[in-house]
């Protein structure tokens, strides 16, 4: 069952984990996830845990690019997204749901009303362009923690409302990625709701990661296991049809 999440409730769900972050991360059931999977990581790759948390570099506002092209979908194009950026995506939904303790069914208002982070970073496309940006919106770790994650859980898979060539976008990231302090729900580019062509209304930032790695028009966050059973089962829209790299860490 998914529960729809009043303003209020979110709220104070919200403060009482902030209230409680202070712990040190090796204490938690989420340190503990990161630790393990961090193990087998760096038995594959040789890079260390604490490489992997490491902050992207962050720049000034007068570094901030002119433009911030729109690349890949540039629009989801269907009817029902027309209304949506009509009605100001008053109807837009974000799902976290899979293995979590609790489904949270969240409004742009409910999305809006938590702790915000803001960050300006150099997003990197695979095709040869960057472009620096200021991103604000709830660290995708507030969520997590809100929706309570499943002992078990090592991916998240993000699910987007385009279609490219046929197939659904979509884009997964492991723990470590998913709790890494940069690592945002992006609502705004520049100050500003997010643009059409940059994702409206929902789009990831995963800043240690290229550019293809950052989904738009995002619709759900689901928790799993295994990423075996989704798309062609690498990972992203990328990863299963050009052999794009699923790691595709900066
Ligand atoms: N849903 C969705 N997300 C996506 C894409 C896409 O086509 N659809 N393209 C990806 C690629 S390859 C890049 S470089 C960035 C582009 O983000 P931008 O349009 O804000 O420049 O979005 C990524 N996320
Ligand atoms: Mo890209």
């Amino acid at each position: 069952m998914t529960h729809q999440v009043g303003r209020r409730g979110f709220l104070a769900g919200a403060s009482a984990l902030f209230l409680g972050a202070c712990s040190k991360v090796a204490d938690t059931k989420i340190g503990g996830t990161l630790l393990n999977s961090a193990d087998k990581w760096h038995q594959k790759i040789h890079r260390s845990l604490s490489d992997r948390m490491a902050l992207a570099r962050e720049y000034t506002k007068a570094e901030i690019s002119p433009t911030f092209r729109g690349n890949g979908s540039r629009t989801v194009g269907t009817e029902a997204y027309a209304a949506s950026l009509a009605n100001g995506f008053t109807d837009w939904r974000l799902e976290v749901r899979g293995m979590v303790d609790t489904p949270l069914s969240l409004s742009m208002e409910n999305l809006r009303a938590l702790p915000q982070r803001t960050q300006i970073t150099r997003h990197d496309c695979v095709e040869g362009w960057s472009a620096i940006g200021e991103w604000t919106g709830p660290q995708l770790s507030v969520l997590l923690e809100a929706a309570g994650v499943q002992d078990g859980a090592k991916f998240v898979v993000f699910r987007c409302a385009d279609n490219l060539n046929g197939q659904d976008y979509y884009e997964s990231v492991d723990m470590i990625d998913a709790y890494h302090p940069q690592t945002i729900v992006a609502h705004m580019l520049n100050g500003e709701p997010l643009p059409e062509k940059n994702g409206a209304p929902l789009r990831m930032r995963i800043e240690r990661q290229l550019g293809y790695k950052h989904p738009k028009y995002l619709t759900a966050i689901e928790l799993v296991d295994t990423l075996d059973n989704i798309g062609e089962g690498e990972g992203g829209y990328w990863e299963d049809r050009s052999g794009y790299q699923w790691y595709a860490g900066i």
